[in-house]
C-alpha cells in the first residue's frame, strides 16, 4: 500500500502559510522531518504598506477590515528569495498552502493573460499589481457586510435554512456576503471582476500560472456552496450577486493537483519543472491536517490572530453556531470549528496596558492568580466579536458566591477596572471558559480526550496550564506552533501520493505507526487539571459561571437552539439587568399603520433616511425591517389593522404587551382584552404599568438572599378611577393632568396628542370642573403645565423618549425574566426638570357583598 515509503528519496516538500500578520513557510523531507522554516511579517518587513498586524481598519466604514493585495505577492517574492539559501528549490516535489480563511481577490478582467504569462527577469510584484478590480482584499476580520448576511439568509428561508445548505449560517466575514456588499457600493469592480480567488486559491494561482480552483474545504466558508453536494448553490449565487458562478470558477478537493508549477518560478528560482501545486486551503483546515487530528474525542485549538476550537465528526450537523466544512483530508468527512475574532491582539492589548509589554510578566501574574481569579472574570472585545456577536467593548464583572452549590445565589457586579494580575488572568479564564461553553454546545467533545493546541500563543505554557484547568483534559503541542504550514507541507506530500497513485489514499498511511518519528507527532505539554485546585474550579465555575456570565450553556430551548444572537442578547440583558433571564424575547410584532412621515425621521432611528424605502410605507413595516437587523434571532413581524379593535384570541398569541401612543378607550380595551401587564406609554410623557390580572409574582435580592415576592396591582381601570382626594398628598401633579387630558379627549373623540394650545381654555374649565368634583384644589393642577402638555401636541421628544424607553425596556424583561420589582404602578417623567416620580396607587378594597 502506498505509504510515506513512497515518497522520493530526497524530495521536499514546501508548505506555506498565507495568515493575517504573515507569510509562513516549513519544508519537510521525504521522512516528514521539519528541514527549513522561514516566516516574512507583514508589519516589520513590509513596512511601506503600513499595515498594523497585517490590516487596515477604514475608519470611515464600520467594521470594514481590508489588507492590501498585493502585499501578499510581494511577501511570496520575499519568502522565496529568504528561502533559497536554506533549500534546494530542485528537490521539491511538491508545494501546498494555507491562506487566511474567507480573504478574496478580485481580478480584473484580462488578468489570467497577465498570470499565464509573467517574465521571470521581472518581479512578481511588478506584473501582477495592475491586475486587480480593486486593491483591497476584504478578510476574515471584516464585520461590515451584517445587512447583506440578513439579505442572503432571507432569501433562502432562514439562517438556519442557509445553515443546512451551506454547513455555516452567514457570517460577516464570510465571502458571499462580502461579495454583495462589493457588486452593491462598488458596481464597478464587480463587473470589472474577472475571477473571485480566495487568499488560498489566490496563492496558488500565481504559483500555476493560472487560475486555480477553490477548494471545497475553504469553499464553504463563503456561504455560497452546497455542504453535502459540494457544489456552488444556485439558490445562494443568486441571493449573493449576478453572474456570480462564471466569476468563480470550478470547486476542487484539497488533495487535487492544482497544476504544475509555472515556468516563472522555474527559470528564477530553480524548482523543477513537474513541481506539483497541490489546492492550497483554509488555514484551520490546515491545521486540522498538520496536528494529524483524526480522532473525533481530540479537539484542536488554535491560539493565533483569531482563535479556533475545532475537531472532527464523520457527519454533518450543521446548526446556527459554529460551522461545519468538509474534512480537508478525509473525502467523506467534516470539520467543525468556532472561531473568536478577540485571540492574540486582544490578549495583546491586556499585555501591553497591564504587563509591561512581556509576556514573561504576563506569565508571573497569571500564575501568582490563584483559579477563580477570586470571582473576578472579564470579557474583552477589543474587535466585534464573532462568538457571541457583540460589539468592542470590554466587561468585567465580580462575582459573589461563588461557592454555592445552586447558580441562583451568584451576584454578578460590573466594575470598571480590575487590578493587573486579575485583568490577566480574567482574560485568559473568559476565552477559555467561552472556548469551552460553546465547544459543549455545538456537540464538541466534552471533556475532550484531549487538546492539542497550536498558533502563536500555545508558545505560552502558563496560557496552556489555564486551558487544562478550564478543560480538565491533558494538553498537548506540536514541534512547532505554526501547524498551518505544517499542515500544508503534508498535505503536499498527500497530494503528491494520491496523484502518483491516481486516486484519493488516506493521509494517515503517510505516518501511521511512525508518527513519533515525524516531526508531526505532539508531546505532552501539560497534564489533565487533576489537581485539587483544578477540580475545584471546574466543579464551581465550569458551567455555572459561563451561563450566569457568557450566557452560552444552558439557556434552554430545544437542541442546539440557542444560538449565538440569544447569547448576545442574553449579554446585552447581563449589562441591562444584572442577571440572565432564562427566556429571552422570542417573537416581536409591531402594529402601527400610520405612514412614515418626515417628522418620524427624527425621532425614531430605526426608519432609513431613504425615501425609496420608507415612502409609502407604514411605521410597523419600516420598524420592523430594521429590528430584524438588530437582533436576527428574534422572528419580528408586522401585524396590519387597528389596535382599537383587536380581540382577545389575537392578543393571546402574545405573552407581553405593549401600548404606546394610544387612546384611553383603547388602552382600557386591550387591558380588558389581555387581563396580563399592560404597559402604557402615551405621546412619551406619561407611562403606566397596570395590571388587571392583580397578581404579579417575581424574585427580590434583598440582600444576599433571593425571595418570592407577589405584587397586587389595581387594574388600569381602577388605578384612574381613584376618588382624588383619597390619593396621597404628595401625588405628581402629571397624574391629574394626564386624567384631564384624558377626559378631554374622551368626550371630544380625539386621538392623543390632536389637542392643541388652541384647546386650551376648554380644557381648563374641564379641569376646573373635574377638580371640583373631586374636591382637589385647583392649584395642584399648574395651568402651565396643562398647556406645556397641550403644546407638545403629537410631538415626540427623542431624549424623553429614550428614557421612557429604556425604562419599559426594563420592565420588559423584568416581566419575562420574574426577577427584581417591577414599578408600581405609574411611571412619570416630566422633561422640564428631568425628574421621574413612581406613584403606587393604592389597591382599592374589595367591594362590600
Ligand atoms: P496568524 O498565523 O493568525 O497570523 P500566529 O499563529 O502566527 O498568527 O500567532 C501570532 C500571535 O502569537 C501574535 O499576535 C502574538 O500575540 C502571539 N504570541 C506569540 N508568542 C506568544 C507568547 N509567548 N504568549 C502569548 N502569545 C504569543
Ligand atoms: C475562521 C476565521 C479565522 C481565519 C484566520 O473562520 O475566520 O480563523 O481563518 O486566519
Amino acid at each position: 500500500m502506498a505509504g510515506r515509503g513512497s515518497l522520493p528519496e530526497g524530495s521536499l516538500f514546501l508548505g506555506f502559510d498565507s495568515s493575517t500578520q504573515s507569510l509562513k513557510a516549513t519544508v519537510l523531507n521525504n521522512e516528514l522531518a521539519i528541514v527549513a522554516s522561514e516566516i516574512v511579517n507583514f508589519d516589520s518587513e513590509l513596512p511601506h504598506y503600513k499595515t498594523e498586524g497585517g490590516v487596515y481598519r477604514d475608519s470611515t466604514d464600520d467594521g470594514h477590515i481590508f489588507s492590501p493585495t498585493i502585499m501578499w505577492v510581494e511577501a511570496l517574492e520575499l519568502l522565496l528569495e529568504k528561502l533559497k539559501p536554506k533549500i534546494n528549490f530542485s528537490k521539491v516535489v511538491a508545494i501546498s498552502g494555507s491562506g487566511q480563511q474567507h480573504g478574496s481577490v478580485y481580478w480584473k478582467k484580462g488578468s489570467q493573460a497577465v498570470l499565464s504569462s509573467l517574465e521571470p527577469s521581472k518581479s512578481l510584484l511588478l506584473q501582477i499589481k495592475d491586475a486587480f478590480s480593486t486593491m483591497k482584499s476584504p478578510i476574515w476580520m471584516d464585520s461590515s457586510t451584517t445587512k447583506q448576511c440578513r439579505e442572503i439568509e432571507n432569501a433562502v428561508g432562514g439562517a438556519l435554512e442557509l445553515a443546512k445548505l451551506t454547513g455555516s449560517r452567514a457570517y460577516e466575514r464570510f465571502t458571499g456576503p462580502q461579495i454583495r456588499k462589493i457588486y452593491q457600493t462598488e458596481p464597478n469592480v464587480y463587473e470589472d471582476t474577472e475571477r473571485i480567488s480566495l487568499v488560498s486559491s489566490f496563492m496558488a494561482s500565481i504559483l500555476v500560472g493560472c487560475y486555480a480552483s477553490i477548494d471545497e474545504t475553504d469553499g464553504a466558508g463563503m456561504s455560497l456552496m452546497d455542504i453535502n453536494q459540494r457544489t456552488w448553490s444556485n439558490t445562494v449565487l443568486e441571493a449573493t450577486a449576478p453572474g456570480l458562478e462564471a466569476k468563480l470558477g470550478n470547486l476542487a478537493p484539497a488533495y487535487a493537483t492544482a497544476g504544475q508549477i509555472a515556468p516563472y518560478f522555474v527559470e528564477r528560482f530553480q524548482f523543477d519543472k513537474n513541481c506539483l501545486v497541490i489546492q492550497w486551503s483554509g488555514d484551520n483546515p490546515n491545521s486540522l491536517a498538520g496536528l494529524t487530528l483524526n480522532t473525533p474525542g481530540d479537539l484542536a485549538i488554535s491560539l493565533g490572530t483569531s482563535d479556533t476550537v475545532f475537531g472532527i465528526t464523520a457527519e454533518a450537523k450543521p446548526s446556527l453556531e459554529g460551522h461545519v466544512f468538509p474534512n480537508p483530508v478525509e473525502p467523506d468527512g467534516y470539520m467543525v470549528m468556532l472561531c473568536y475574532k478577540n485571540g492574540s491582539l486582544t490578549r495583546e492589548d491586556v499585555r501591553n496596558r497591564c504587563a509591561e509589554k512581556s509576556w514573561d510578566v504576563f506569565n508571573n501574574y497569571l500564575e501568582k492568580t490563584a483559579p477563580l481569579n477570586g470571582g473576578k472574570l472579564g470579557f474583552y472585545y477589543k474587535d466585534h466579536e464573532i462568538l457571541p456577536p457583540l460589539p468592542v467593548g470590554f466587561h468585567r464583572y465580580a462575582v459573589e458566591n461563588l461557592d454555592d452549590a445552586s447558580s441562583d445565589n451568584l451576584i454578578e457586579r460590573e466594575v470598571a477596572e480590575f487590578d493587573p494580575p486579575s485583568e490577566v488572568r480574567a482574560i485568559i479564564e473568559g476565552q477559555m471558559l467561552s472556548m469551552r461553553g460553546h465547544a459543549e454546545r455545538f456537540g464538541m467533545p466534552n471533556p475532550p480526550k484531549r487538546i492539542i493546541a497550536t498558533g502563536g500563543a500555545s508558545s505560552n505554557e502558563s496560557i496552556l496550564k489555564s486551558i487544562a484547568q478550564i478543560f480538565g483534559c491533558p494538553v498537548f503541542t506540536v514541534q512547532r506552533p505554526d501547524s498551518a504550514s505544517l499542515g500544508a507541507a503534508l498535505r503536499a506530500a498527500h497530494g503528491w501520493l494520491c496523484n502518483a497513485e491516481g486516486s484519493f489514499v488516506p493521509i494517515s498511511c503517510l505516518y501511521e505507526g511512525n508518527l513519533e518519528k515525524t516531526s508531526l507527532g505532539s508531546k505532552l505539554a501539560v497534564p489533565a487539571g487533576d489537581k485539587e485546585e483544578d477540580r475545584e474550579l471546574l466543579k464551581k465555575r465550569g458551567i455555572r459561571a459561563l451561563a450566569a456570565m457568557d450566557g452560552s450553556v444552558g439557556g434552554g430551548g430545544a437542541e442546539g437552539e440557542l444560538t449565538a444572537q440569544e447569547t448576545a442578547l442574553y449579554d446585552r440583558q447581563i449589562r441591562v439587568w444584572g442577571s440572565m433571564p432564562r427566556r429571552g424575547v422570542g417573537s416581536l410584532s409591531l402594529m402601527d399603520d400610520h405612514m412614515v412621515t418626515q417628522d418620524d425621521l427624527n425621532v425614531n432611528f430605526l426608519n432609513p433616511l431613504d425615501e425609496s424605502i420608507y415612502g409609502g410605507r407604514s411605521r410597523a413595516e419600516v420598524c420592523c425591517e430594521s429590528l430584524k437587523d438588530f437582533n436576527p434571532m428574534v422572528r419580528v413581524s408586522d401585524e396590519k389593522g387597528d389596535p382599537s379593535l383587536i380581540d382577545g384570541e389575537f392578543l393571546d398569541r402574545f405573552d407581553i404587551v405593549v401600548v404606546s401612543g394610544a387612546s384611553l378607550k383603547t388602552k382600557l380595551w386591550v387591558v380588558f382584552q389581555v387581563l396580563l401587564v399592560t404597559f402604557s406609554c402615551l405621546k412619551g410623557r406619561d407611562t403606566k404599568n397596570s395590571a388587571s390580572c392583580l397578581h404579579f409574582c417575581f424574585q427580590k435580592k434583598p440582600g444576599r438572599e433571593t425571595e418570592q415576592q407577589e405584587l397586587t396591582y389595581p387594574s388600569l381601570q381602577e388605578a384612574i378611577s381613584v376618588p382624588w382626594n383619597n390619593l396621597p398628598r404628595k401625588m405628581t401633579e402629571l397624574y391629574f393632568a394626564m386624567r384631564v387630558l384624558e377626559n378631554y379627549e374622551l368626550s371630544e373623540g380625539r386621538s392623543p396628542g390632536e389637542t392643541t394650545l388652541s384647546d386650551t381654555p376648554a380644557v381648563l374649565a374641564r379641569m376646573k370642573d373635574m377638580c371640583d368634583k373631586m374636591s382637589l384644589h385647583e392649584s395642584k393642577i399648574p395651568s402651565a403645565l396643562v398647556e406645556r402638555l397641550l403644546a407638545a401636541g403629537k410631538k415626540e421628544h427623542p431624549p424623553v423618549c429614550a428614557i421612557l424607553g429604556g425604562i419599559l425596556g426594563q420592565e420588559v424583561i423584568k416581566s419575562i425574566s420574574c426577577k427584581g420589582d417591577p414599578i408600581k404602578n405609574f411611571f412619570y417623567f416630566d422633561a422640564a426638570d428631568g425628574k421621574g416620580v413612581i406613584e403606587d396607587i393604592p389597591t382599592p378594597p374589595p367591594p362590600a357583598n
